[in-house]
């Protein structure tokens, strides 16, 4: 390369890096994306590009540094340049007007302006920016040194790398709060639960126990957030303005989050308001707080007020009511979720926690309650925090009464007696009633009827509510026994579309074998090991008697995958399913596989709209030919089908040099022997 390309290469690079942390400025911290994902992903791609080029040029506040690094053996103790101070805590309004007095008193004025913030639920945190680059973030550990945890740090998307704007101070620490929104807990719980991981129990665990991670890339897929809101150091100090607030209003140009909910206060009576007003809108918050926080808003009052022991004068945590309260168990019943999921819950006394009756609490999993270990009779820990379903935090054992039994989980599932079993690694436990429990019914029916199983048009989620909730059908056998006059009865559907209904039904017992091994929702028997096992025993009594160790034969089948089947098959109520779906006519066509050498053993992307063949069509046709179909391009790719609107797979395949085809094209390559 001439040093006039590399040159503007590098010129590139400094103009991608700033595009780029404008754009997370933009998303994470503003909540005002400014350009779709794909387009950020495609400057992203090219930064990573130059940097696989120049790894030389990588400096540690490239956005590329976000992904997380090797993993440390034990985290470095970092002392604090100004301690990390705690604050004292006011419970109710007379503490705050005797705060206020004192405040008052200490400055000899008869007025003193406040700042009013939220105070997070979350883990408090040090971040050292030196001549605006991010260089250490600590825990607040004892105040006077924490923990360093940079590495962590820096997957956060909504803490910038480097500063934005021109007054930046030489040394500054922003201190803050990492934590996690509701709906980001609830979203990486539901995920946890669909992979037989552990839940956490709240938002506030989750932050800190994904920020104490050893290994930076656990943290990087978890969605942390952060809100600045004080000082450390600060060099040079002139740079602090002379209030709180201002303070805020600067770290806002400077590119870092700082949550709006935030009020400058006049008086004791404007403080009580403002926590007040807070309180109402508390539970519609997207994320947890347990109270507000009063700081004297002039820094130099704030000097002058000065600290008593680790806590200073000048600020006030105003706690919201607890969301924690005290009740005894009465019993522990396990209920069964929609795929099947076993979860212990604890019948409670009523108790009134922050406002809300609570007579049910959460026990996660088997695993959960034998770590608190929880039992019938226990006097309870229960915490309640915004719209998450209430938990057994402890047990207070000294108030266990004298005969007490360890939790047993159950062998059978309560609702249709099938045999729960837990596969070796996963945390939660199931049912394996499958196409025959209660709870699972809906679920396993909209499953079955699915355009990629039994391709059952019409038959959605409300049919089969109504199906299922007015007892007309309980296992997807009795979908081929339904009558006309039951369809045409159903709420909203007119004689025409019941008519449409019983022919779809009819038309989809003729379907292929792979099609209904798929359709039978065995856990971890996807669309792809559907297909392999039908090859394989190409009759669906031969997969029902198959053993462990016949299914393990089969291609990419491993040991999880086998024994889910083996349960699943062994169960009498999901046999007597299939022998009655048999009975019903079904042809069970099993695929010859048709090779075509032009495509046998070849990658293909599919991307955009091709003119005849649906995405679902070319896949089957290509891998029935021997292809292997994949979702995205890379360099092990042979050729990208590219139909209308073709978006960033066809840059993609552009920029590694793979060949772009049409449908027609794709159709000759099938065609040839
Ligand atoms: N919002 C807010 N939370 N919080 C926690 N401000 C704030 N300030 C704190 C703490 C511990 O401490 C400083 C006042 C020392």
């Amino acid at each position: 390369m001439s040093q006039k390309d590399s040159a503007s290469l590098a010129e590139r690079y400094a103009s991608l890096q700033a595009e780029l942390a404008r754009l997370e400025h933009a998303y994470y911290v503003l909540d005002a994306p400014l350009l779709p994902d794909i387009e950020y992903d495609r400057l992203y791609r090219e930064l990573l590009d130059i940097e696989a080029a120049h790894p030389d040029w990588i400096t540690p506040d490239s956005l590329s540094q976000r992904v997380g690094g090797a993993a440390l053996s034990e985290f470095v103790s970092v002392k604090h340049a100004v301690p990390m101070l705690s604050l004292n805590n006011a419970f109710d309004d007379a503490e705050v007007i005797h705060f206020d007095r004192r405040c008052r008193e200490g400055l000899q004025a008869s007025q003193v302006e406040y700042a009013g913030e939220l105070k997070f639920d979350g883990l408090a945190i040090s971040l050292r920016y030196e001549n605006g680059v991010l260089v250490q973030a600590a825990t607040r550990g004892d105040g006077a040194s924490g923990e360093d945890v940079t590495a962590n740090i820096k997957t956060i998307r909504a803490i910038p790398l480097r500063l934005q704007g021109n007054a930046i101070p030489v040394v500054l620490e922003v201190r803050g709060e990492v934590f996690m929104y509701l709906a980001d807990f609830a979203k990486m719980n539901q995920q946890a639960v669909k992979q037989g991981e552990k839940e956490f129990a709240n938002p506030r665990n989750a932050a800190a126990g994904s920020l104490r991670q050893l290994d930076s890339k656990v943290t990087a897929k978890r969605p942390l957030s952060f809100f600045a809101y004080g000082v450390g150091a600060c060099e040079p100090r002139e740079w602090l303005p002379k209030t709180h607030s201002q303070l805020l209003d600067q770290y806002m140009d400077l590119g870092l989050p700082v949550c709006s909910e935030r009020k400058v206060l006049h008086s004791v009576e404007d403080m009580l308001q403002f926590y007040r007003d807070i309180g109402a809108k508390r539970e519609g918050l997207p994320y947890d707080i347990d109270g507000i926080v009063y700081k004297v808003n002039s820094f130099e009052d704030q000097a002058k007020l000065g600290f008593v022991s680790r806590a200073p004068r000048f600020a006030l945590a105003h706690k919201y009511p607890a969301q924690e309260a005290l009740t005894t168990v009465l019993g522990i019943d396990v209920q069964v979720g929609r795929t099947g999921a076993i979860t212990p819950v604890a019948r409670l006394a009523p108790v009134e926690v922050g406002g809300v009756t609570v007579t049910n609490a959460t026990l996660h999993n088997e695993d959960e309650v034998r770590r608190k270990d929880v039992r019938i009779g226990d006097t309870v820990v229960v915490r309640r925090a915004g719209d998450v379903i209430p938990e057994v935090v402890s047990v207070v054992l000294d108030r266990r009464p004298s005969s007490t039994a360890a939790f047993q989980m159950p062998t059978r599932c309560p609702v249709c007696d099938s045999h729960i079993e837990r596969l070796a690694d996963e945390a939660i436990a199931r049912c394996s009633g499958g196409l025959f429990c209660g709870a699972q019914r809906k679920q396993a029916l909209i499953h079955f009827a699915h355009r990629r199983a039994m391709d059952i048009e019409g038959l959605g989620e409300k049919i089969v509510d109504q199906l299922v909730d007015n007892n007309l059908v309980r296992t997807p056998a009795d979908l081929y026994r339904l009558g006309f006059t039951a369809i045409a009865n159903l709420e909203r559907m007119g004689e025409k579309s019941a008519d449409n209904l019983i022919q779809a039904i009819n038309q989809s017992r003729n379907t292929t074998l792979a099609r209904f091994i798929f359709a039978l929702g065995i856990r971890h028997v996807g669309e792809t090991t559907a297909k392999d096992l039908a090859n394989h025993f190409r009759d669906i009594h031969a997969l029902m008697d198959a053993s462990t160790e016949m299914l393990l034969t089969v291609h990419d089948v491993g040991p999880v995958v086998a024994d889910s089947i083996t349960s699943f098959m062994q169960e009498p109520h999901n046999r007597e399913v299939i022998e009655q779906l048999v009975a019903s006519g079904m042809q069970l066509a099993v695929e010859e596989k048709k090779v075509s050498a032009a495509v046998a053993g070849k990658t293909f992307v599919l991307t955009g709209t091709l003119p005849t063949l649906s995405r679902d069509e070319a896949k089957e046709r290509l891998e029935r030919a021997g292809a292997k179909v994949a979702g995205s391009v890379s360099k092990k790719t042979d050729y990208v089908v590219a139909g209308d609107d073709a978006g960033s797979k066809l840059t993609k395949a552009a920029e590694l040099g793979v060949q772009v085809i049409d449908e027609a094209a794709l159709l000759d390559l099938l065609a040839q022997e």
